[in-house]
């Protein structure tokens, strides 16, 4: 068996003290926190795309990173070397997911048949990797917004034949899902949204996406598939106005078409940031609507307006996301790294690193989450907060029992109210830091 990253060994927990630049400091899989081990909390995915398609090409500039991984891009050659290459990967890391979209799997070719024929010809591969190694599927997804037909979108296309292209793929996507064993199943609305009114009729759009993922779910379920179905907001990039902006609208949009029971989330950070959100209020509205699936972990840069997709490093974020993950009780889905190295980190230890690092990060989110619980001092807070609420007329009005009448009889017998009480959200503050830096 050929090794593709022969300078990289396989990374282990050292510690926090290690120096190694191929060693775990923080995350040590086997390592018990609240009752579950570290990866039971933590089921890692690596993105097809980013680490063995992205190869550092922008808008300026063409690739920087080599992953011809020994073959001509753009062959079957290719594609099964990448497979190759991408277990190595996470064989190396302990990385036991992996998610992907159609075409990073294969070329696409002019005809869809032939494309399908390739498709099925490298999960083949993919599968047999899969038995070997125990690695999984997270989720699989159709890329419905590179294809030049999908300039206009997808489900939200003028054109009915560019819709049933549409439907193929994720017919065909769907069915790789299955085949593979995927968790999920993701809907990116990559070119669903709009630029100018001038040339939209948005009701009509939205319902047609309804519409696709209708059939989608029915689909999907007549065929086998028991997993979830994930939307994943973003407000803008590649459309000005994307329509599933965050995850309120998402969960309003999936409400309003009767998808919800089939649907969740899959939150990504960057894109919750540029929805002009904290990571962890996406993840706090999709939980107390029942709706947080899964999470795309990487993170944004605060001073640029497009979606960066770094490895995830900060530890702050990274803790108040595990505080939200914790609480809600974990996710059906897992933490797909949906980040690439930064182009000029161009070598394959530079993936390692970026792997390392994120790893390492959400390790230390966990931990420091499960102190933040422990410590109780935030839940004790709010628990304290809403206490005007746990008697007296406060219970009365969350046990629905009180009227208009009754509530204003109360205030006009006060005749004012007490003093305001405090947030003391500096205090609150302090207690993060106390437990991020003990
Ligand atoms: C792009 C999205 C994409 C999805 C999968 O911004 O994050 O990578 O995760 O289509
Ligand atoms: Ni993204
Ligand atoms: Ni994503």
């Amino acid at each position: 068996m050929k090794e593709y990253f022969k300078n990289v060994p396989t990374i282990k927990y050292e510690g926090k003290d290690s120096k190694n630049p191929f060693a775990f400091k923080f995350y040590d899989a086997e390592k018990v926190i609240m009752g579950k081990k570290m990866k039971e909390h933590l089921p890692f995915a690596m993105a097809w795309w980013h680490t063995l398609c992205a190869s550092g090409t922008d808008m300026f500039g063409r690739d920087t990173a080599d992953k011809s991984f020994n073959t001509e891009k753009g062959t079957m050659a290719h594609a099964h070397a990448k497979v190759d290459a991408g277990f190595e990967c996470m064989q190396k890391l302990g990385i036991e997911y992996f998610c992907f979209h159609d075409v990073d799997l294969v070329p696409e070719a002019d005809d869809i048949k032939e494309t399908n024929r390739r498709l099925d010809e490298i999960t083949d591969h993919l599968l047999e990797k899969m038995k070997e190694t125990g690695i999984k599927c997270l989720w699989g997804t159709a890329n419905m917004f590179s294809n030049p037909r999908f300039m206009n979108g997808a489900g939200s296309t003028n054109s009915a034949e560019v819709y049933c292209f549409a439907a193929a793929q994720i017919k065909k996507a769907l069915e790789l899902t299955v085949k593979l064993g995927g968790k999920g199943y993701v809907f990116w609305g990559g070119r669903e949204g709009y630029e100018t009114l001038l040339n939209t009729d948005i009701k009509f759009e939205q319902e047609n996406i309804a519409r696709l993922m209708k059939m989608a779910v029915n689909y999907g379920r007549s065929i086998g598939f028991t997993g979830d179905f994930y939307i994943e907001p973003k407000p803008k990039e590649p459309m000005k106005h994307q329509y599933d902006f965050d995850a309120a609208t998402a969960i309003g949009f999936l409400k309003q078409h009767g998808l919800d029971k089939d649907f969740k989330m899959n939150i990504e950070a960057n894109h919750a940031t540029l929805a002009g959100h904290t990571f962890e209020h996406e993840l706090r509205i999709s939980a107390i609507n029942g709706m947080l699936g899964s999470i795309d972990a990487n993170q944004g840069d605060y001073l640029l307006g497009w979606d960066t997709d770094e490895f995830p490093s900060d530890v702050y974020s990274a803790t108040l996301c595990m505080y939200e993950v914790l609480k809600a009780g974990g996710l059906t889905g897992g933490f797909n790294f949906d980040a690439k190295n930064r182009r000029p980190s161009n070598t394959y230890e530079d993936m390692f690193h970026a792997f390392i690092l994120g790893m390492d990060t959400y390790a230390l989110g966990l931990i420091k989450a499960a102190e933040l619980i422990e410590d109780g001092r935030i839940d004790a807070f709010i628990e304290e907060k809403y206490n005007s609420f746990t008697h007296g007329i406060g219970k009365k009005i969350v046990s629905n029992e009180a009227t208009f009448e009754e509530l204003a009889a109360y205030a006009e017998e006060l005749g004012q109210t007490k003093e305001p009480q405090s947030g003391r959200q500096e205090y609150l503050n302090g207690i993060i830091n106390s437990v991020l830096f003990r």
